[in-house]
């Protein structure tokens, strides 16, 4: 049986890749320059044979630049061939948008389309799309690959659970995409608040990411579920998932060369890592038309596997997944939050001291984000220190969209930094 979407292109050898991504990047360097932002760097277009030295002449592009390129600075085509437009899911300031003409979300949804028939979706599932469908690139990304595939797709979106669980249930889904925080709580109420043993569920293939997860939560997942765990990444400024997936042989996530050059480098000399190390892992989009992005810091830290055969038979090139973040970019619960969101928030409150700590777990009911705070005298206007903590946990909703837990702790209780502070505890991928 095949098991390629595009066999010709999953499958080229590294020459020939190389030739199509030299010509690609020309193309690419040519839209790029239509752009306000890159028409400032990119003066002249090289020939197919010097584009690489010369990309790797050019100044990488940082989400910073991005966020500040905000509304248009990107955008290289005329407005009007816009079709959509995505963002990356913070909520402070000028979000990062992300323009699409009607080729981008057609390359998008081949491209996500080859990601599910890579780990065994076909067109006989049942395929329910756990993720936010809107700005966010989860919902609608994955609904147009499926759609291809000619998936029977459920697009419930993320929450709801009961409705899901009905859902699941009712119309035999086969497949769910879904975070693996919503995962591990979908496990814990299946058992505790309705009876139902995960694995009666007939469920086949989760494919889980946009946030970070362990391999041995995925392998706990699959236990739990009895279904196959993919892992699937991507982010917005790349046009969002699909980017890279895991191969059924499990070693590790294949990007897609066709559409992204791939460059892995050490965030500190910014030079590339070798084969086996750790580094940023750094893309050039390859086939996008309303918003090319040259040489993207993406801020994800992985291992460069290098492009050594992959017994799946796939040439391209792998990752290992994604071990953090050279930023302290906060991903929760699929939402882009920054710590400096919590601490505007919690600085506007005269009680709370200076220190502040920010500790993210992964329990069973989920994930919880619990802000530790010093408070050092509690004013008038606050009839009791909970109320105080209503008060700030209401703010901080209205600034990063979920819910956090607040502490409040003793002045002196944190520890405190010279120079640049460690704020965030991230205890998820212990799990
Ligand atoms: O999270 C796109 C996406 C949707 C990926 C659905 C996978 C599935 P953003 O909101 O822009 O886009 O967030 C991108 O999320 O730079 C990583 O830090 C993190 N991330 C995404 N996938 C994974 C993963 C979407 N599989 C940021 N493992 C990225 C760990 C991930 N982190």
């Amino acid at each position: 049986m095949n098991r390629y979407w595009d066999k010709e292109k999953e499958t080229l050898e590294r020459e020939e890749l190389l030739e199509y991504q030299k010509s690609q990047l020309v193309k690419t360097l040519e839209i790029a320059s239509l752009s306000s932002f890159y028409s400032q760097r990119i003066k002249k277009i090289p020939s197919q044979n010097n584009v690489i030295t010369f990309l790797k002449d050019l100044p990488f592009t940082t989400k910073q630049d991005v966020r500040d390129g905000y509304p248009f600075k990107f955008l290289a085509v005329p407005k009007e061939e816009v079709v959509r437009l995505h963002s990356s899911s913070g909520t402070s300031g000028n979000p990062t948008v992300v323009f699409y003409t009607a080729e981008d979300i057609e390359e998008w949804s081949d491209m996500v389309a080859r990601c599910l028939y890579m780990v065994g979706v076909r067109k006989e599932d049942v395929f329910q799309n756990m993720m936010s469908y809107g700005l966010f690139t989860g919902g609608l990304g994955l609904h147009y690959g499926a759609e291809k595939i000619g998936c029977f797709i459920i697009p419930s979106g993320a929450g709801n659970t009961r409705r899901q669980v009905k859902l699941m249930q009712d119309f035999g889904t086969t497949v769910i995409h879904i975070t693996p925080s919503y995962a591990l709580y979908l496990a814990h109420y299946l058992e505790n608040e309705l009876g139902i043993s995960p694995s009666s569920l007939n469920l086949k293939i989760a494919l889980v990411g946009a946030e970070p997860h362990s391999e041995t939560m995925d392998r706990k997942l699959e236990e739990i579920f009895g279904f196959k765990v993919f892992n699937s990444y991507g982010l917005s400024e790349m046009g969002g998932p699909g980017v890279g997936f895991e191969c059924p042989a499990r070693k590790g996530i294949h990007i897609w060369e066709d559409h992204y050059f791939v460059e892995v480098i050490d965030p500190e000399t910014e030079q590339p890592v070798k084969e086996g190390e750790e580094g940023e892992l750094v893309l050039t989009t390859l086939r996008r038309e309303a918003m090319p992005l040259i040489r993207f810091r993406t801020g994800d830290l992985v291992t460069f596997l290098g492009t050594e055969p992959c017994p799946c038979g796939r040439t391209h090139v792998r990752v290992s997944r994604i071990h953090g973040r050279t930023d302290d970019l906060i991903i929760f619960k699929g939402v882009n939050i920054l710590p400096s969101q919590i601490e505007r928030v919690l600085m506007s409150f005269p009680e709370v001291g200076k220190n502040y700590q920010i500790v993210l777990e992964r329990e069973e009911e989920g994930d919880k984000m619990v802000v530790r705070v010093e408070v050092e005298k509690i004013d008038d206007r606050y009839s009791s220190l909970s109320t105080l903590k209503e008060v700030i946990q209401k703010k901080l909703k209205e600034e990063i969209l979920v819910t956090p837990e607040v502490e409040f702790l003793q002045p002196g209780s944190l520890p405190t930094f010279e120079g640049k502070g460690k704020r965030v505890i991230d205890r998820r991928k212990e799990v």
